[in-house]
């Protein structure tokens, strides 16, 4: 049987959490998908993670990865793949926000993407039918202007380089690992469609309508947002490196 998992990195998301997983199984069981979820929590003071616990204590599909303090997004995928790929089954994986931001409804619509063929499937607001859906506007300028930095200097041929709602086949996160990913934070999202590219795997965009946080806080501060364009000028600059076997 086909197995999906789907991950997911959270910082202070227990207003959010229950519901999130609650969702998903509901989406993935209706989906016949056999599938399991990766919750890589980073030592979040609101509970998070005792409410993962709680939730997901005798289901055998829900996991939690914790982690000492607050690492970044980018390392949080990382140790999360890594994990997975010696711990769990999985075809396919998913990696989504915990903010409902990646509507679960369209979960499975990513997957079938991945099972048709493509290596990478990008979920793009920048496509046609794709979109924000009351996003403020110096959030959509903050987006756009990450867009624009990361084409120009990258020249990477995704229209949204930094959705972070992706699903991808097993041997892409394999090969992914092979590479070494400086991205602590959020330039994750662009480093890694450098090293999909650079391996040359299949990468396609399917339309989709972000959604705003309501519930939780944001955690995009300006000091990320100058780490992610410094971060883009050094990738610019240096290439993506495999690590040395
Ligand atoms: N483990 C871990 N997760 C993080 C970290 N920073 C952010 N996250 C999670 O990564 C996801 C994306 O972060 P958000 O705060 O939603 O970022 P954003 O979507 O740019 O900002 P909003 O518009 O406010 O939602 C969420 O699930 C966060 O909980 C971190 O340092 N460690
Ligand atoms: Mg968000």
């Amino acid at each position: 049987m086909t197995s999906v998992l789907v991950v997911i990195p959270t910082y202070n998301e227990v207003d959010n959490i229950s519901r999130l997983i609650e969702s998903i199984r509901q989406v993935l069981t209706d989906s016949g998908y056999a599938y399991r979820i990766l919750i890589v929590d980073d030592n979040s003071p609101d509970g998070t993670a005792e409410t993962v616990e709680e939730i997901g204590g005798d289901d055998e599909r829900v996991h939690l990865l914790r982690r000492p303090g607050k690492l970044g997004l980018g390392s949080a995928y990382v140790d999360g793949f890594t994990w997975a790929l010696s711990n769990l089954p999985f075809d396919f994986l998913v990696q989504m926000d915990a903010d409902f931001s990646h509507p679960p409804s369209d979960l499975v619509r990513l997957v079938e993407a991945v099972v048709e063929g493509s290596d990478v499937v990008v979920a793009s607001r920048y496509v046609k039918d794709g979109g924000s859906s009351n996003w403020p506007l110096h959030r959509r300028l903050i987006s756009k202007v990450a867009n624009f930095l990361a084409h120009t200097l990258l020249g990477i041929g995704v229209s949204d380089i930094t959705s972070g709602f992706k699903a991808m086949n097993r041997h892409a996160v394999q090969e992914l690992l092979k590479y070494r990913v400086n991205s602590r934070g959020y330039s994750y999202q662009v480093e890694s469609l450098a090293i999909f590219e650079d391996i040359g795997l299949k990468i396609i965009e399917v339309p989709f309508v972000f959604e705003t946080r309501i519930a939780g806080e944001a955690k995009l501060s300006l000091g990320e947002i100058f780490r992610f364009a410094g971060f883009l000028v050094k990738l610019s600059l240096s290439g993506v490196k495999r690590e040395e076997t």
